[in-house]
């Protein structure tokens, strides 16, 4: 299979790829790679930002939209969302079951994750120590909320070209009884693989990964990071623990400290690669809590993994557009999976800033 695959890609020939996780196919188009552009070219952002802004909602002392006043916070600062898209205490609406006009209650939180005081650190600028200190966050609200509600997806939505809405490098948090869509669908098909092959899918994928080293981006004793086979976005990634692990909860002291380490590294490599703050959506993915089930539903077939979807295409300011084709078929590549991992992996590992 690989020498088919590698004598497509030589050949330039077109080519459709599965992602196991999604049940998505995709198309890959390496021929397309070099036609030009004349569309869309949006603003580069590499504007310098002061360490603290006094009109920022997010920064350290000041009030927000509310009303509210921040305290003086150093290091991660999390709060209630001001405007949240889940409510906690909510009257159940009137359940539909109709075929056409289905609808359910749903209730949670949503919660903001400032990274730290700093206006101007986004994560690759940040120290192995700062990272550190925001999973440990992310692992005390797993903690915390996974009590209560079924799912818990925490994400950063990174530069305005992403729709984020503030510089202030912050994530998110939001919390349901319902798992969403695309949990529930990566939940059926690492299900359905463990039923099949006796296996974890993403395990079982990273190992071969490991072995294969064609889409490796970077590693470290406990975990890797891919450009996944079937990757969608140019330069999505895909970072996963080397060992079986269901949930964040899971990981050790040891692992959130090599996890640290290693978002630095990739995010300096994406930072370099177009040398500008470099936009994504990323977050966590892993088995969805057992709430309000009569027993607790095995998870071994669940392997945590953080997704990067990040829209660059060819610079700073061209992105890709999921459009036409991509919005009515289905998804569609024109660089390679293995040309974007290269191209991250031979980034340096050191910001491009601290070398201006
Ligand atoms: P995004 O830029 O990723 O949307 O995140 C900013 C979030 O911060 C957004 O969800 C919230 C917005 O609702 N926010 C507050 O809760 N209070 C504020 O004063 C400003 C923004
Ligand atoms: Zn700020």
């Amino acid at each position: 299979m690989k020498n088919g695959i590698e004598k497509q890609i030589e050949n330039n020939v077109p080519h459709r790829r599965f992602n196991p996780l999604s049940g998505e196919w995709i198309l890959v188009s390496p021929q397309r790679a070099t036609r030009p552009w004349q569309g869309q070219v949006e603003e580069s952002t590499r504007v310098e930002l002061p360490e603290h802004d006094a009109d920022c909602y997010l920064c350290s002392g000041n009030v927000r939209v509310n009303g509210e006043i921040n305290p003086t916070y150093r290091g991660p600062f999390v709060f209630d969302n001001d405007f949240p898209a889940l409510l906690e205490d909510v009257d159940a609406c009137d359940e539909e079951n109709d075929a056409l006009f289905q609808r359910m209650s749903v209730s949670g939180v949503s919660k903001v994750i400032c990274f730290s005081e700093r206006h101007d650190l986004t994560l690759p600028e940040m120290s192995v120590e700062m990272i550190r200190s925001i999973v440990d966050v992310w692992a005390a609200l797993y903690e915390a909320l996974g009590k209560t509600y079924r799912w818990v997806q925490v994400f950063e939505n990174k530069g305005a070209i992403n729709g984020c809405s503030n510089p202030h490098p912050h994530g998110q948090l939001w919390a349901s009884d319902a798992v969403p869509t695309l949990v529930a669908r990566e939940d059926e098909r690492q299900k359905a693989f463990m039923q099949d092959k006796g296996k974890n899918l993403l395990l079982e994928y990273s190992q071969r990964e490991i072995l294969l080293n064609e889409r490796v981006v970077l590693k470290n004793a406990h975990w890797v990071v891919v450009v996944p086979y079937w990757a969608t976005w140019p330069f999505e990634t895909l970072l996963l623990p080397r060992r079986s692990v269901d949930v964040f909860a899971a990981l050790t002291s040891e692992e959130k400290d090599s996890l640290a380490g290693i978002i630095q590294l990739l995010t300096i490599k994406y930072d370099n690669l177009f040398q500008a703050s470099f936009p994504y959506s990323m977050g966590w993915h892993c088995a969805p809590n057992s709430i309000g089930e009569t027993e607790a539903k095995a998870t071994d077939h669940w392997q945590l993994h953080a997704h990067f979807y990040p829209p660059l295409l060819r610079s700073a300011t061209i992105r890709k557009f999921m459009v036409g084709y991509e919005m009515l078929a289905e998804a569609q590549r024109d660089m390679t999976p293995e040309q974007a991992a290269e191209r991250l992996r031979t980034q340096p590992e050191t910001h491009y800033k601290t070398n201006t």
